[in-house]
């Protein structure tokens, strides 16, 4: 396979494609991490589930408890006799950023694609392309949840349509601040305090502290097709974050609502700018966890 090309990285994406199969697939190749890798997995597993007691929802937490890899870099093969009794999803390797057509592909089938490469020692906070770290610990714990499971499955199958409508930014807004951005409202506790669940959050130490603390971030009531209207940022802190009042909601707004018409409407206009306030929209205060 030769490297997908993608709008969202400007180098050239870091993976070993050659010998990927028609679906980008690769096997995992476990014995080839060397023990300074799985000490680095262990030190950034050790930081980022410090920061899960307090700002992760507790979905998440009982999913990394459940996966049980705080000792090195997880086989793919042990999270799947954990995930598919559950909900059904199994892990496949890839070489990194795949085409949109094959992820949406896997995921329209409950493959979940973890890219098989580990970060290096200078970018353990944050970097632009996927690697293990950010796809396992930051993924797959919500996989085991079963909202958030069927709500992928949906969206890979949500994908052929965006793309055939020429709304594919519009849909990926959707994952973006949700899967990877998103924050829910936890009030099992009474307290309803917000909590993380996006993976590129709490894939990162900065990000997970910045979301919840920053006093001048937006935090706005979850909105399908206001998500689907605002642009991101790919490379700094998100200026907007998008808060659910439950996990089930995200199922809720997005099976009731035609996204046809969504896309022919909006899908010319320009996109509101991260960090905007439109009229009569009220954020959410700055919340301590
Ligand atoms: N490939 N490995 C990988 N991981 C992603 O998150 C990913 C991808 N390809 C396409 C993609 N995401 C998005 O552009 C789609 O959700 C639209
Ligand atoms: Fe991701």
């Amino acid at each position: 396979m030769k490297k997908p090309s993608t709008e969202t990285s400007t180098s050239e994406l870091r993976g070993e494609y050659e010998g990927a199969a028609d679906d980008y697939t690769v096997g995992q190749d476990w014995q080839a991490y060397t023990p300074e890798m799985h000490a680095r997995w262990r030190r950034l597993h050790a930081r980022q589930s410090a920061l899960v007691e307090t700002h992760a929802c507790a979905a998440f937490r009982e999913g990394l408890a459940r996966l049980d890899c705080a000792d090195g870099i997880p086989r793919f093969e042990d999270a799947n006799a954990i995930l598919e009794p559950a909900t059904g999803w199994r892990l496949v390797g890839v070489p990194g950023f795949i085409p949109d057509a094959v992820f949406f592909d896997h995921l329209a089938h409950r493959r979940f694609p973890v890219t098989r490469w580990l970060r290096e020692e200078h970018e353990l906070d944050y970097l632009v392309e996927p690697d293990i770290f950010h796809d396992f610990f930051g993924h797959v714990p919500m996989l085991l949840d079963p909202t958030i499971a069927d709500f992928l499955e949906l969206y890979g199958k949500a994908g052929a349509r965006a793309m055939a409508m020429d709304a594919l930014d519009m849909l990926a807004r959707i994952y973006w601040y949700t899967i990877e951005f998103g924050l829910v409202r936890e009030s099992a506790d009474g307290l309803g305090r917000l909590k993380v669940f996006g993976a590129g959050i709490i894939s990162s130490s900065g990000e997970t502290r910045f979301s919840l603390e920053d006093p001048k971030v937006l935090r706005l009531p979850f909105d399908a097709v206001r998500v689907m209207r605002t642009g991101y940022m790919i490379d700094a802190f998100q200026k907007t974050y998008f808060v659910l009042e439950s996990l089930p909601q995200l199922i809720e707004d997005l099976v009731g609502l035609d996204f046809g018409p969504v896309y022919e409407t909006w899908r010319q206009a320009p996109p509101i700018p991260a960090g905007d306030l439109l009229p009569g929209e009220t954020p959410f205060g700055e919340l301590t966890p």
